[in-house]
């Protein structure tokens, strides 16, 4: 058996160029930590874009780039910034990310940003081509990279090759509104399994690979081309033990060895110990509910004003993407209702909300967990969500209320936590009160049967289980054996 070949638009390490030297740092991102136990010793190499384009490079650093790049088991593709806006920015982010979460009236169909994709999606190709061997297993992830498997197949008719989706797979009646829709289910049946986070989006696939292409579907396998292309949902699952130690840890800290921030919340504890925090973290985009968020917190206010100066939400924005303008729109949304609901609430002792907009080093997250009674996430779409799962690891006394969109893919597996249509302010207000008056003992009995399921199905066995079913279609090798 040869190598595992992982294929992702971004590389699991972050490049940095300092005094003329090159060091490549790992990352600590859930899909890096998921794929440790794939990606290990000699036996496995990670193709994708460093996150540098060509003209961040000087040319005399190629080769220590190269070099930095392979002792960490990885290759890079190169892109140049053009590619990046057509492919990333564009078409992945423009097109397919909003469509996929069925922001459809955001979804832009140029076919300039396809043609870059295409070409984009064939540099990963040759570059898999270049880096692999027939008898090498290859994962390729993500909305980024839907054509790769394919690609790989015209050159490689006897590699097998996995795929797997990280945001939702829309239903028929959206997916078919996209101008390339044949070619993206073709790029991806050049696989041997494909995986989704969930039931649902694995339906949503088969459907329209039926009604699209014609392809006779039989329970989850695609016969294709005297193939059998089979089709699972894996739900992602997070580093339980790293966020359960971590948050453990921080319990024990003295008081000289905390955070600003843990003081911070210290002294807001001291000042006001019966006030309730909530907490929510997001990157900031459209499909996490931000704003809706926003808007059903101040209703949520105005219909039950005793708790006035009793509750404080905190709002934790990764930016992300700032270059679309989608995301540049939404910033001054998120900014002005911040403004306008602090305006309107805030007393000489109580601001209602704390808006971070910022990435935060590991230590501040477990902060922020470990201190909020209450985690309120309400993506309007979701292709799984991790941070409910963090939230939950995180609570080692059991105790804390977890608020959830029933749009996350997590719904499915957190069926203890108090789910909420993101659209209904009105259930969102009782929620919340309910969450802020929810005895003790029935938080920890909810909690622990999510901790139970959190443990067991972590990132390892999710990692474990999908290339064990690649390994399976593997021995049963690639010809369709007709009945
Ligand atoms: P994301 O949309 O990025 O991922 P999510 O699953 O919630 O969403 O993961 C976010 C990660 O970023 C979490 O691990 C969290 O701890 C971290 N993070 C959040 N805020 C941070 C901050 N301010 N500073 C530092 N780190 C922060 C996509 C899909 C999801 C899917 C995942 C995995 O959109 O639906 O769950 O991939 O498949």
């Amino acid at each position: 058996m040869g190598k595992t070949i992982i294929i992702s638009n971004r590389l699991p390490v972050q490049l940095q160029i300092n005094n003329g030297g090159i060091n490549a740092v790992p990352s600590v991102g859930g899909l890096a930590t998921g794929m440790k136990s794939v990606h290990s010793g000699s036996e496995s190499l990670w193709i994708g874009w460093s996150g540098l384009t060509d003209e961040d490079i000087p040319a005399e650093l190629e080769g220590d780039i190269d070099k930095a790049l392979k002792k960490n088991g990885c290759a890079k593709v190169s892109l140049n910034a053009e590619e990046i806006d057509g492919f990333y920015y564009g078409f992945s982010n423009r097109t397919v990310w909003p469509l996929f979460h069925y922001f459809l009236e955001y979804s832009e169909f140029e076919l300039n940003f396809w043609n870059v994709y295409k070409s984009v999606n064939q540099k990963f190709a040759d570059a898999i081509i270049e880096n692999s061997g027939e008898d090498d297993t290859i994962w390729v992830h993500d909305y980024q990279l839907m054509l790769v498997p394919q690609m790989v197949r015209e050159k490689r008719p006897n590699t097998t090759i996995g795929f797997f989706l990280h945001i939702p797979f829309p239903s028929y009646e959206i997916f078919r509104t996209l101008p390339w829709r044949e070619e993206i289910l073709e790029g991806l049946l050049g696989s041997d399994l494909i995986g989704f986070h969930t039931y649902d989006y694995e339906r949503h696939f088969l459907s329209s690979v039926r009604r699209l292409l014609g392809l006779e579907v039989s329970f989850n396998d695609v016969f294709m081309d005297n193939r059998v292309i089979k089709v699972d949902s894996f739900p992602m699952g997070i580093d339980y033990k790293k966020f359960k130690n971590a948050a453990s840890s921080h319990k024990l800290e003295n008081s000289e060895e905390r955070s600003d921030l843990q003081m911070r919340l210290d002294s807001h504890k001291a000042s006001a110990p019966d006030t309730k925090l909530i907490l929510s973290i997001d990157r900031l985009d459209y499909s996490k509910g931000i704003a809706k968020r926003l808007n059903a917190f101040e209703y949520f206010l105005n219909k039950y004003p005793e708790y006035k100066e009793k509750v404080r939400l905190i709002i934790l924005a990764v930016p992300s993407r700032s270059n679309v303008p989608q995301y540049q729109l939404l910033k001054k949304e998120i900014d002005e209702l911040v403004g306008r609901i602090n305006g309107e609430f805030s007393t000489v002792n109580w601001t209602p909300i704390w808006y971070f907009y910022r990435s935060m080093p590991f230590e501040n997250l477990i902060d922020l967990y470990t201190n909020s009674d209450i985690a309120w996430l309400t993506p309007l779409r979701d292709g799984m969500n991790l941070v409910a799962k963090e939230y939950i690891a995180t609570r080692t006394d059991k105790t804390g209320v977890l608020i959830l969109s029933e749009m996350a893919g997590s719904a499915y597996e957190m069926n203890e936590a108090l789910l909420i249509n993101p659209n209904n302010f009105e259930e969102q207000a009782d929620t919340l009160q309910k969450a802020i008056n929810m005895p003790v003992e029935e938080q920890i009995s909810r909690n622990t049967f999510l901790q139970n399921r959190l443990e067991r199905y972590n990132v390892e066995v999710w990692a474990n289980e999908f290339m064990n079913a690649l390994n399976q279609k593997r021995e049963l090798g690639h010809a369709f054996i007709s009945q």
